[in-house]
């Protein structure tokens, strides 16, 4: 029995009135006379987190009664993005709290800007993660998402003659009233220490773990409402305390430093978000962090979602721990320390507990990007788990050598562990063995996964692998970010689109509706103008919305090829300059980048400052800018997209075929009606299919070519010397065109290129200067671009994260929605 839960307040706007002067009285201490903006925005986050409140108990006490089978979702970021924005049009109250706080003097509009985004991700990975969330709130799945409540997000970026510097993302400062702390459930956390085996009172033999310190996991709780379906699901992010605030005996002794710094480092643990993308930081303060919250989320899981008394031996029924990448695969042993140390399991019935848990997504395709943890580290940091991973290693490679006939060659490709270069525990691997499950994350990435990456496994347990197509939320990334389309959409077709996002296909016929494109153009053209006002108050930036909109907004890596764009806009840079174009021929456009770079990664970073060289010298030619223009606004975040996306027109989705394992951004934009171009990878290959050849801008090798070309030894420097505006484009920036007539600044740049170009830059470039050709003739006839547009929208219902949700209910977790109750 609990107690009877509070009803929501009064969704009026006398309600709302009332509940925001009790909040700014009460909870701010302050009348509205006196209150500051901040004061303002808190007093709004806290009124309309009341309204979420007693759905949010109710889906709690159902989803503990029901018992049902949940999800939980492990996963070291979540890129979250604004909360307010997200909470109002999930509950409907937009209009509400508008004519509210308009009725009190206040502007919600206003207020919005108020909110730091909680940037607890570094790109897709963590986005993916929020949008997944969303998702299974909305569709009543019970789940509940564990990650890390990072005191730093991601870096804030600025720059510094045109050179990225990065700076705290303190986004905890002003308050933080989405969040909720339960220091009473917290968790202790071992590391370290030894272990020893021992008899037991029943005579058997066992082991268990005597850790030399431990930390404690404070839970955070956040709410994730589902969209009007009176559900809210939980989030909950775990911040790390040391045991002792202050070592008391220590600090009498005297030795206050000493107390502190045993403070210091056990609260490190969730202090900051690595900032890396697609590449392991090889860090112990890492594997601190992903030790930390899984161990902290099982156990919680265990202790609190629970009934006292449950027999572990039935865990698989009631939940699939999802591995978002390899970075929580530590839980895998750590579930079988619980079930064979803690609750004296046998190792077998553990194993197939485990096993049945847990299901792992592959995020990446590069080599360089799968973890590895060397034996040494986990040895002196988890000193059972490596115990563990060694037994379920030897069992595993028993099991191939077996089936194999003692290929021994097989035997070490599958391992574990590797030998070399260091001894260390392959995480992708061990995920891979530990669960039931493994998937990428699109169709071609799935299947080279299956036949490179992981092709051993796969041949080894062929129904373990399966693909799950990414996708995106359409409430936060239509409904919310682009109110124009949204509201032309519903007036067309109603508004079940927004939990059915199939329903898309019915705009269909519109496409060839005169009257409709007419509407859809004229929304682009007010979201540019939107986008015209962002840029300027934000970052002093005037772009012209007249011209074409040309957008490649991702983290930079050299595999994203964001070099290629460059290399386009200095060539046409260099056409008009020579003479060699008219001007008047050019289509206008305006190219804007937003990158943010790992601040370790020395080419990524070289390339953002070529950029925005490149982008001064083009902005500030007089004939040039008149029709190119290059924006590169700083800190490109959840917030900036929610502007960006809606108001493009070109979507530059442009990796190497077979190196960027889906992207999500390429679904954003083509929901929002922006004309992709696009190589043949990630899920472009599944967004090409989907909106037809005729509506999308394709070029490039393909995977398999670029594979060929790569095998037979590729040679940057043949396309230079072969191609001319290729060579003149990569003279001009060798030549200090655009670093002050200093060739030397960027010499790393074209030098890479030229001797490697691992990416194959120079490979691509004329197919994309071709394929940019075809953009511009396109573009030329405003009506048939429209066309093409609005059938981007009709034909990507697909890429709604609801429907990944379907896909892995259906593939992976076994799960179902939860029905009303
Ligand atoms: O699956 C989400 C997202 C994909 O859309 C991107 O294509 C992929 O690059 C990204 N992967 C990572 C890799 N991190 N690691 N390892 O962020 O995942």
């Amino acid at each position: 029995e609990t107690t009877p839960l509070i009803t929501s307040p009064e969704p009026t706007v006398e309600g709302f009135v009332r509940e925001y002067l009790r909040e700014l009285n009460f909870s701010q201490g302050t009348i509205l006379e006196r209150a500051t903006t901040n004061d303002q925005y808190l007093a709004l986050a806290r009124t309309v987190r009341h309204y979420l409140m007693s759905r949010w108990m109710q889906t709690t006490v159902s989803q503990y009664r029901s018992q049902a089978k949940a999800v939980a979702y492990l996963s070291a970021e979540y890129l979250l993005g604004r909360q307010l924005d997200n909470a109002l049009i999930a509950t409907g109250l937009e209009e509400v709290a508008a004519e509210a706080l308009a009725s009190l003097g206040l502007d919600l509009d206003e207020l919005r800007e108020v909110e730091v985004e909680p940037g607890l991700g570094n790109g897709g990975l963590g986005r993916l993660a929020a949008c997944f969330v969303d998702s299974l709130a909305t569709m009543s799945v019970p789940a509940i998402g564990y990650g890390i409540r990072y005191e730093y997000g991601i870096f804030r970026q600025r720059f510094d003659d045109g050179r990225q510097v990065e700076e705290p993302d303190n986004w905890l400062d002003n308050g933080a009233p989405w969040e909720f702390a339960h220091p009473e459930h917290e968790v202790a956390v071992g590391f370290g220490g030894r272990t020893e085996t021992y008899t037991d009172d029943d005579g058997r033999e066992r082991t268990r773990w005597l850790p030399g310190w431990q930390v404690l996991g404070v839970p955070y709780n956040y709410m994730v409402p589902g969209y009007r379906n009176g559900r809210v699901n939980t989030l909950r992010l775990w911040s790390a305390r040391a045991t002792h605030a202050f070592d008391l005996k220590i600090f009498n002794y005297g030795d206050y430093a000493e107390a502190v710094r045993s403070q210091t480092f056990a609260e490190n643990i969730s202090k900051v978000l690595y900032p890396e993308d697609s590449t392991p930081q090889g860090k112990e303060l890492r594997l601190q962090q992903q030790y930390f919250f899984v161990a902290c989320s099982i156990r919680d899981f265990i202790d609190q979602l629970l009934p006292p008394g449950f027999d572990l031996h039935d865990l698989p029924d009631r939940v699939v721990f999802q591995l978002n990448d390899t970075h929580p695969v530590i839980a895998v042993p750590e579930l079988m320390r619980i079930l064979v140390d803690e609750r004296g399991f046998e190792w077998d019935d553990a194993w197939q507990v485990t096993q049945r848990c847990f299901a792992y997504t592959c995020h990446t395709l590069l080599p360089e990007a799968l973890e590895v943890w060397p034996v040494e580290l986990v040895g002196r940091l988890l000193p059972r788990h490596l115990e563990i991973v060694y037994r379920i290693n030897d069992e595993f490679l028993a099991q191939v050598r077996e089936r194999s006939g003692g290929d021994e060659l097989l035997v070490r490709r599958m391992s574990i562990i590797a030998e070399h270069p260091e001894r260390s525990v392959r995480m992708a691997y061990l995920a891979t063995v530990g669960g039931s499950k493994v998937n990428g994350v699109a169709e071609l990435h799935s299947q080279l996964l299956r036949d490179k990456v992981l092709a051993d496994f796969a041949a080894f347990w062929p129904e373990k692998f399966t693909n799950v197509t990414n996708g995106v939320t359409p409430r936060r990334f239509v409904k919310l970010a682009n109110p124009g389309l949204s509201g032309l959409i519903t007036e067309a077709i109603g508004d079940g689109w927004v939990t059915d996002l199939d329903r898309l296909r019915e705009l269909e016929p519109l496409a060839d509706d005169a009257e409709f494109r007419r509407r859809f153009r004229e929304v682009k053209a007010a979201n540019k103008d939107r986008l015209v006002s962002f840029l300027a108050a934000r970052d002093g930036i005037a772009i012209d919305p007249a011209t074409m909109l040309d957008v490649m907004v991702k983290r930079l890596h050299e595999y994203k090829r964001q070099l290629l764009k460059l290399l386009h806009v200095v060539t046409l840079y260099d056409r008009i300059t020579s003479g060699d174009l008219a001007a008047a021929d050019v289509t206008p456009r305006t190219v804007v980048f937003g990158a943010k770079a790992a601040p370790g990664y020395v080419m990524a970073k070289e390339i953002i400052a070529l950029i925005n060289h490149v982008g001064a010298v083009v902005n500030a030619h007089p004939d040039v800018s008149r029709v190119l223009r290059v924006a590169f606004p700083a800190n490109y975040n959840v917030t900036v997209a929610e502007t960006l996306v809606p108001a493009a027109d070109l979507s530059e989705q442009i990796s190497l075929a077979g190196k960027e394992a889906s992207g999500t951004g390429n679904m954003k934009f083509a929901l929002n009606g922006a004309l992709t171009i696009g190589t043949d990878d990630g899920a472009n290959v599944e967004i090409r299919r989907l909106v037809g050849d005729e509506n999308f801008f394709l070029f490039g090798l393909t995977e398999p070519e670029a594979s060929a070309v790569a095998e037979a030894g590729y040679r940057p420097a043949s396309y230079y010397e072969e191609n001319v505006s290729l060579r003149r484009a990569l003279d001009l920036i060798a030549r200090g065109t655009f670093s002050g007539g200093d060739g030397s600044v960027f010499e790393r740049v074209v030098s890479n290129l030229l001797s490697e170009d691992r990416f194959m830059v120079l490979a691509d470039y004329q197919a994309y200067l071709d394929a940019q050709e075809r953009v511009e003739r396109a573009y030329a006839d405003p009506d048939a671009w429209s066309r093409s547009a609005v059938l981007n929208v009709a034909r990507s219902g697909f890429f709604s994260s609801d429907r990944s949700m379907r896909d892995y209910l259906d593939r992976v977790w076994h799960a179902a929605p939860l029905t009303a109750g």
